[in-house]
């Protein structure tokens, strides 16, 4: 079906999970309801709110604003404006407009009638920040180990955190976090490079079929995951990443204080060493 046509079927009432009719409208090519009514509000407020941060800070060179959160001594309580105040509002509007942008997907699945693999895909997403943000600090009883907002000051935070656990590689979450990213890069090169080489045959060839793309890795390794099967293994391989990501570092503090090196020592430890 042509796209023009098939968006005119398809672009009908329905599926919203609030409001109703109320906000179900789109605005030139851009579904709204109401959780895109409340994505542009807590996006502009958050947005407002790094732009006074940035005004009363030092400087405007984008890579050196920074919006840092409450002192640690300031525990889980809510902070002064200027001494971690802001942070807290902005942490609240991005949490707002992600978990908006979210639902508007939502929305917007159940009006074509699909799963909801999308919105959940991004709920993980959302759930690796909340893990950083909110359960961490609050495990740890200070929104001060939150991370702060700024470019370079963001990156020195992760540093400055990994060097508080000695060596963050030995983090046995990170190391299968690390896994999981690198074999999610694996997979989607070798679907994106099986996918070209089907569709782009060459001059004057025709388009090859998903039984060429089977038998070539038949041939080369004697298995195929099949093209279904593809997605499945990058998706779970994308949100397995993400879910290790948030438990690495959820449990760096919480559950283990010392540095990751050290964590390893139930291996030196074990009675078949014979010493
Ligand atoms: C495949 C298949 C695809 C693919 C790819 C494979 C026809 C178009 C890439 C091959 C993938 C395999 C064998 C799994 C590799 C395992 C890991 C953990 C990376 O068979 O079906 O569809 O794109």
């Amino acid at each position: 079906m042509a796209m023009l046509s098939f968006e005119r079927k398809y672009r009908i009432r329905g599926g919203t999970l609030i409001g109703g009719d109320l906000f179900d409208f789109w605005v030139g090519p851009f579904y709204v309801g109401f959780f895109g009514i409340s994505t542009v509000f807590f996006s502009l407020v958050g947005t407002a709110m790094i732009l006074w941060g940035a005004a009363i800070g030092p400087t405007w060179n984008p890579w050196q604003i920074n919006i840092a959160p409450p002192d640690i001594s300031n525990g889980l309580n809510m902070a002064p404006m200027m001494a971690g105040g802001l942070w807290q509002i902005i942490t609240v509007c991005a949490l707002g407009a992600f978990v908006s942008w979210m639902l508007r997907e939502v929305e917007i699945c159940r009006k074509l009638g699909m799963g909801l693999h999308v919105p959940v895909a991004f709920g993980f997403a959302i759930f690796a920040y909340f893990t950083l943000q909110v359960i961490r600090p609050v495990l740890m009883g200070s929104w001060g180990h939150a991370f702060p907002y700024g470019i370079y000051s963001h990156l020195d935070w992760v540093s400055n955190t990994g060097y508080q656990y000695l060596h963050f590689h030995y983090n046995p979450a990170h190391m299968i976090a690390v896994t999981l990213f690198f074999t999610t890069t694996l997979a989607l090169s070798m679907h994106g490079a099986l996918v070209l080489s089907a569709t782009n045959p060459g001059k004057g060839q025709v388009v090859k079929t998903p039984e060429h793309e089977d038998t070539f890795f038949r041939d080369a390794i004697g298995y195929s995951v099949g093209t279904l099967g593809i997605h499945r293994l990058g998706l779970f391989l994308a949100l397995a990443a993400v879910w290790f990501s948030a438990l690495c570092i959820v449990i760096s503090g919480p559950f283990w204080t010392r540095g990751w090196p050290e964590w390893w020592g139930w291996w030196l430890n074990m009675p078949i060493w014979g010493h």
